[in-house]
């Protein structure tokens, strides 16, 4: 934000006298002027002109015409234009962030007052699709920079410019993220029960059909085998053919594989759960009771798994399954899945719409709120190259800055289940994805380039939605 801004401005009404009056001599009548100003809109995206408007300061002893005014777009202290009685004016800003605005009014006598109002700049909306369902799914990226995500009861593949590529109709609805392998085949889970397998260009592949509905997204192990959740854990060769399931690991979560292939899932229901480890051979490696269930665990550097529980707590547990720490939030049940920043904090949202910020020793970093507060809603966080925090929380795709303020937001429709799966993922080039509520599937300019460097930097893991860290 202390990067200096290609400014242009497009006066509105220009000076009938631009000459600078000799200041009045000191005279101890003389008070200061009140500055005040207002904007329009008061948030946006880069590149919206905003409207400002100083005509409502005031001074006792001079006319408006002969205030003279000045601006400071970024906060910083260093004024941005020069001293001048235009009182209204546009400018665009070129970069997403919350912007403090400051304008000092001076009088002819020299007495200075100054004001601030914050100004929220979005990133800038490329495009938006609209999407034939419910978007519950978050994107996943494949070849040629093709997305993927499920809607309603579609799973979707859009081209980086936004026009449709294919749909494939599907029994129920497509909750599951959808996962990209190495041959860019995509696998995902419907609630019709099976585990999908389609090319690039949307021809099915395979199905397999589970237990019961699929909520789960799949993950993908290192050698192509599939795991995904169901009424059991299920291991798919990328065949199509069963290797082996076990009842244990049924339920909603997502599959988390370890660089050595231990697969952790997080059963149970609002009051009872365990987080499981499995060998890729399908046996239970061990268990660990966290009173609530639901979520899908993130695996860091060290190997270390988070997890957080619908009882309120985050865990960290090591690679054996022992307790490393436990953080219990005051404000909620933990509704979302960990991302990893690359220092090792660890970045949560609950579902009453707040994100907690855990550094690596399970201390509290940060609590963030925003003005939507209790009530809503907040998805998996994703976290930017720039360290940037985006998620989805109550009507906005929000991004938050590394040290837990609000940089911008962008209305994407109300979201409106506690356990929603839609979360963003950020491309090479700062492009972030996400399916909102209201119908449609958004492409926003970030300031990010890409992805941070950590071992699980957003749902899923990465841009294929594999699941896995890398060794
Ligand atoms: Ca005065
Ligand atoms: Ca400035």
């Amino acid at each position: 934000m202390n990067c200096y801004i290609a400014l242009s401005f497009c006066l509105i009404v220009s000076s009938a006298c631009s000459k600078l009056r000799p200041s009045r001599p000191e005279n101890d009548d003389n008070t200061p002027p009140s500055a005040f100003f207002t904007v329009t809109p008061d948030s946006g995206s880069v590149l919206v002109p905003y409207f400002l408007n100083a005509s409502s300061s005031s001074d006792a002893e001079d006319e408006l015409d002969e205030l003279r005014i000045r601006w400071d777009w970024d906060g910083n202290g260093s004024w941005d234009t020069p001293l001048d009685t235009v009182k209204q004016i546009t400018h665009r800003f070129t970069e997403a962030a919350l912007y403090t605005v400051i304008m000092e009014v001076r009088d002819t006598g020299d007495l200075a007052d100054t004001t601030q109002q914050m100004v929220s700049v979005s990133g800038n909306l490329l495009w938006k699709f609209d999407t034939p369902g419910m978007n519950m799914s978050s994107p996943a990226i494949g070849v040629n920079g093709t997305i993927y995500f499920g809607s309603g009861r579609y799973i979707c593949a859009l081209n980086p410019d936004g026009t449709l590529r294919w749909n494939y109709l599907t029994e129920g609805s497509v909750y599951s993220s959808p996962a990209v392998d190495d041959n860019g085949r995509i696998f995902v889970g419907s609630e019709d029960s099976y585990l999908y397998a389609l090319d690039s260009d949307g021809t099915l592949f395979w199905k397999y059909q589970t237990g019961s509905q699929i909520e789960s997204s799949p993950a993908i192990g290192a050698d192509g085998t599939i795991y995904v959740c169901s009424d059991q854990l299920y291991s798919i060769d990328n065949t199509g053919s069963l290797k082996w399931s076990n009842p244990e690991g049924g339920g909603y979560s997502s599959p988390a594989i370890d660089a050595d292939g231990s697969i952790y899932v997080h059963t149970g229901g609002m009051s009872s759960g365990e987080l499981l480890a499995f060998s890729p051979d399908g046996a239970m490696k061990w268990s660990f009771s966290t009173n609530g269930g639901m979520t899908s665990p993130a695996i860091g550097t060290d190997g270390a798994i988070y997890v957080g529980s619908s009882n309120y707590y985050i865990y960290a547990l090591e690679p054996d399954g022992t307790l490393r720490w436990e953080f219990k939030t005051a404000t909620g049940m933990l509704s979302t899945s960990p991302a990893i920043g690359n220092d090792g904090s660890i970045y949560v949202g609950t579902v009453y719409g707040r994100i907690y910020a855990l550094n690596p020793n399970g201390s509290l970093k940060w609590r963030f709120s925003g003005k939507t507060g209790v009530g809503a809603y907040t998805s998996s966080p994703a976290i930017g190259s720039d360290g940037t925090i985006y998620f989805y929380k109550g009507h906005h795709i929000s991004a938050v800055s590394v040290d837990g303020e609000l940089l911008w937001e962008y209305p994407i429709g109300h979201m409106i289940f506690w356990a929603n799966r839609c979360s963003p993922t950020v491309t090479e080039s700062g492009v972030i994805y996400i399916g909102g509520m209201d119908g449609f599937f958004y492409a926003l300019q970030s300031n990010s380039s890409g992805l941070t460097q950590s071992a699980w930097p957003k749902f899923r893991c990465n841009p294929q939605n594999t699941g896995r860290r890398l060794p």
